[in-house]
């Protein structure tokens, strides 16, 4: 099960979990709130789960990505891009198959939300929603990327163009009809 919490800024190295102190727990309808969805099927005995799922939603491919610096090739600057705030013209789905890491996405105040996710847990962050990924400090997760046809992920990073993009302006309509 995944959760949640508002990142404290720090110069602490960012695999950290970063929390306040005390920690300032994001509930999961909060979450959902922000149009992040989530499940947990275990990946040993539930994948027909995420096969439902993904037919449901009409994820058509797969590919799985090894986030460790020796299965990941160019793990520096891939983990640099991941890292980098950026939206999607599409929804961004991953299943984690083993390992950990923090999915950020921000509040409509602009607030880090960071989300833990391990294995089991599946995450969908909505297109046009403002996010980052990085690794904790176990410094590995793999995880199944789930695809439309002709999926449209390209990262596109945070700029004064991408507050103007169209899934940006229509996630930030969805966010207020659901204040
Ligand atoms: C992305 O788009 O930020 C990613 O694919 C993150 C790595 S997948 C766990
Ligand atoms: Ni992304």
């Amino acid at each position: 099960m995944v959760t949640a919490w508002f990142y404290a800024d720090s110069d602490a190295d960012p695999r950290e979990p970063h929390q306040y102190e005390p920690n300032r727990e994001v509930s999961l309808d909060e979450l959902a709130r922000l149009g992040v969805l989530h499940w947990t099927f275990d990946p040993d005995t539930e994948l027909d789960k995420v096969n439902e799922l993904a037919a449901q939603r009409k994820y058509v491919s797969r590919d799985e990505v090894n986030i460790a610096r020796d299965t990941l090739p160019n793990y520096d600057e891939k983990l640099k891009t991941f890292f980098t705030e950026h939206i999607h013209d599409d929804e961004e789905i991953r299943y984690i198959l083993a390992g950990s890491g923090y999915f950020d996405v921000r509040d409509e105040q602009d607030r880090w939300v960071r989300i833990n996710t391990k294995k089991g847990d599946m995450i969908i962050l909505p297109a046009g929603s403002y996010h980052r990924f990085i690794l904790d400090t176990n410094n590995y997760l793999k995880a199944m990327r789930l695809f439309k046809e002709d999926p449209k992920w390209t990262p596109i990073n945070r700029s004064e163009e991408t507050d103007k993009h169209e899934r940006r302006v229509e996630y930030l309509e969805a966010l207020k009809k659901a204040a």
